[in-house]
């Protein structure tokens, strides 16, 4: 007998329950489970009055109280504990039963459950959530990857329970398998770079403007009224501006300045690499990170290496504008480096990704949420196939009108001192990207010198190897 909730949500933290909350909110009938019972009783009592709740102690009653085929999300830590609960389910589950995997997994993990699961007559669906715990119970920006035919079976609630921007839900169909998982992997590894940006931002505005905190604050909000209106920019101000009740001061001064991760840049970064794809505002972002990490190993270099004199510039707002302009730019191509990843992982796995669509589900829920989506959105609009959002006359002319300004930035940070990786690496990307003629020219002959590797010549169709250490003449190797 088939129960009578529609959908039903396994893990019950924070995530988990906040999800199984706005679809209930919703007026869906939703069945909830948790490895440790007492989690499920304490939502029931808790929360029991927003929706449609039945609550199961045991995964057998969870299952039986669905509606069929079944839709099951599995809300819990990413890794080896899906796989385990995928185990518990799968003798409890009929043919054509949807399994969800709604946590932050690798997309690896996906495409190799979607197979399992199919091999034993399931459906598996991998779809990225984004939003954080406020995003999952108030509307999230949701990227869900699987069969389309299973899509269809969760579309609805799906949709309802996004975000919306302009009347448009922020969740689409991604592509098959992994792709859902992907393209959220991405996101965060965009949301990396966006926020290292920030950090490097502020720490200009701290140590080479000379402004403290309050000060920089004030300068976010007003950034926030233009081109680089964001959820993030809009948040740097508010944690800028917060007072620590302990010391009066501002409370940003207070915190350890040692930065954590999860693991979803790092994915992005190491997945770049495989796909031979310049990926490097997200990475410098992840390094910088790992340094900062480094706490100890600082604190001994900070009494030992030298620097520069210390002093801050003279014509301070002036460089408030260029440190603005700087770090659009340099969001301009983090972005344009996020999407040129997902382009190339779409190609590589065959997903038809709409990168387009992409962009217009970020717009709401998530925490990269920005109107500069829009001007990615109708990049793609118009140009499908573009290979790099640079290209496309509204961001060319972005970057164009504030390359001077971002130049003088990385020159007035090398002066003082402070290190901007994720400024300077989008300058050397953007530099590199924009050369016909690179120096890897002489790279090829270094390695056909001391490894016989071969070059191609300008001039000539071929491939060519010189005998460096003993005639020094050239030999064409393809024929
Ligand atoms: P956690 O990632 O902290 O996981 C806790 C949940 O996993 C609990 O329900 C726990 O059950 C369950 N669980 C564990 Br741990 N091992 C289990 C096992 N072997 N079998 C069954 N259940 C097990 O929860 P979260 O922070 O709500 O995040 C859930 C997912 O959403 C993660 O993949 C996370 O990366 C992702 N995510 C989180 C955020 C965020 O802002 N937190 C944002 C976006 C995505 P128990 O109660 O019995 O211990």
């Amino acid at each position: 007998m088939a129960g009578q909730s529609r959908i039903g949500v396994t893990g019950l933290a924070v995530m988990g329950a906040n999800l199984a909350r706005n679809i209930a909110r919703h007026g869906v009938p939703v069945a909830v489970h948790n490895r440790t019972t007492a989690r499920m009783t304490e939502f029931i009592q808790e929360y029991g009055h927003e929706g449609t709740f039945t609550g199961a102690e045991r995964l057998e009653d969870f299952v039986a109280a669905l509606e069929k085929p079944r839709r099951i999300i599995v809300m819990v830590k990413a890794g080896a504990p899906v796989d385990g609960v995928i185990e518990d389910l799968v003798p409890l589950l009929d043919p054509g039963d949807i399994v969800i995997d709604a946590g932050n997994s690798h997309f690896a993990d996906t495409k190799r459950r979607t197979e399992d699961c199919a091999r034993r007559g399931l459906r598996f669906m991998g779809i990225g959530v984004s939003g954080g715990e406020e995003g999952a119970l108030l509307g999230p920006s949701i990227m869900p990857g699987g069969d389309p035919a299973a899509y269809a079976q969760v579309e609805e609630v799906l949709t309802a329970i996004a975000a919306q921007v302009d009347g448009t839900p922020c969740c689409t169909h991604v592509g098959p398998d992994g792709a859902g998982h992907y393209v959220k992997m991405v996101h965060n590894g965009i949301e990396y770079a966006d926020i290292q940006l920030i950090a490097e931002a502020y720490d200009l505005l701290t140590h080479v403007v000379g402004l403290d905190a309050p000060d920089i604050a004030k300068i976010f909000a007003e950034w926030n009224t233009g081109d680089l209106e964001s959820f993030l920019i809009e948040i740097t101000a508010k944690v800028l501006a917060k007072t620590d009740e302990r010391t009066g001061g501002p409370l940003v001064d207070v915190i350890v300045d040692e930065a954590e991760q999860k693991g979803t840049g790092r994915w992005t970064a190491i997945d770049a690499l495989d796909l031979g794809v310049p990926l490097t505002g997200i990475t410098e972002a992840v390094f910088a990170r790992t340094l900062s990490a480094l706490r100890a190993e600082r604190a001994a270099a900070a009494a030992t290496l030298a620097g520069p004199a210390p002093g801050r510039v003279e014509n301070g707002s002036d460089l408030v504008d260029d440190i603005r302009q700087a770090l659009y730019a340099s969001k301009v191509v983090a972005y344009a480096q996020g999407f040129a990843q997902m382009r190339a992982a779409s190609i590589a796995n065959g997903w038809n990704l709409d990168l387009g669509a992409m962009a217009t589900i970020w717009r709401g829920g998530c925490i990269i949420r920005a109107q500069f989506l829009n001007r990615i959105r109708d990049a793609y609009a118009q140009h499908p196939d573009l290979d790099n959002l640079l290209m496309v006359p509204y961001f060319t002319e972005a970057v164009a009108n504030a390359q001077d300004a971002w130049r003088r930035v990385i020159v007035k940070a090398t002066e003082h001192g402070v290190a901007i990786p994720a400024f300077s690496s989008s300058l050397s990307y953007y530099d590199g990207y924009r050369r016909e003629r690179g120096p890897a020219n002489l790279i090829q002959g270094l390695r056909d010198f001391f490894g016989a590797h071969t070059y191609r010549r300008l001039d000539v169709e071929g491939s060519f190897h010189t005998r460096w250490a003993q005639d020094g003449a050239e030999v064409r190797t393809d024929s």
